[in-house]
């Protein structure tokens, strides 16, 4: 679960401005509010100060704070639970009180998978110790969102609704004098399918290897990142 939000390289504190779930099953129904922001558990009454340019970190872990046990080896996930990870944000009125419902989507980041190293967003995170890391784009408008990380894993998403999805949401108040406005938004639940082609995929090629058979992969959503 993500447990933690850093930003331009300041931790914020375990569970500090996020809205996260209080054990780490993961969502399997893309027509569940859960897909928002993962099962209802704990919601933090801070908000994130962002800057547009700012680099953002989502600490994801076994259980918050990290590892369940020492050498835990499903810290940050099992390697198995390979699949992108993408970062979303929505624009609300107060990030702290706001409704997780009936709002705006549009994708900011997102690490899908390099067929030529074949490497997952998640095998980039567990590289990295279970941080996320991107940039908030520069063009924000100044305000307060909702920011929402998803780790999908699609180590058993051959099957109908075997794909995972792990998710919190931030809680942020991005300033600056950004003029972006979304041409394309998605709603959650509503922009995923449970038989999307990214979502009902057998990522295991001839070899048995989790290398999408050597293809390139799309992240659900049908969304693409923001320019700016
Ligand atoms: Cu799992």
């Amino acid at each position: 679960m993500i447990s933690e939000v850093s930003v331009a390289g300041q931790k914020q504190g375990s569970l500090v401005g996020l809205r996260a779930p209080n054990d780490n099953n993961p969502v399997y129904d893309v027509s569940s509010q859960d897909i928002i922001c993962q099962k209802q558990g704990r919601t933090s009454n801070k908000i994130i100060n962002v800057k547009p340019g700012d680099e953002i970190g989502a600490y994801f872990g076994h259980v918050i704070g990290g590892a369940q046990f020492a050498n835990d080896p499903d810290n940050p996930i099992a390697k198995s639970h390979k699949g992108p990870i993408t970062a979303w944000l929505a624009k609300v009125d107060n990030a702290a009180t706001a409704s997780k419902t009936g709002l705006k989507w549009f994708k900011i980041w997102e690490d899908t998978f390099n067929p030529s190293s074949k490497k997952w967003g998640v095998d980039n995170m567990i590289a990295n110790q279970g941080w996320v890391k991107f940039q908030m784009p520069q063009c924000i408008a100044p305000g307060d969102y909702l920011m929402r990380v998803e780790i999908l894993a699609l180590h058993s998403a051959h099957q109908n609704m075997g794909a995972q999805f792990y998710m919190s949401c931030a809680q942020l108040r991005i300033s600056g004098s950004g003029t972006f406005s979304p041409s394309q938004t998605v709603s959650f639940p509503g922009a995923y399918k449970q038989n999307d082609p990214s979502i009902l995929v057998n990522i295991y090629g001839l070899t048995g290897q989790p290398d999408n058979g050597g293809k390139t992969y799309n992240a659900p959503g049908n969304v693409p990142v923001i320019q700016c």
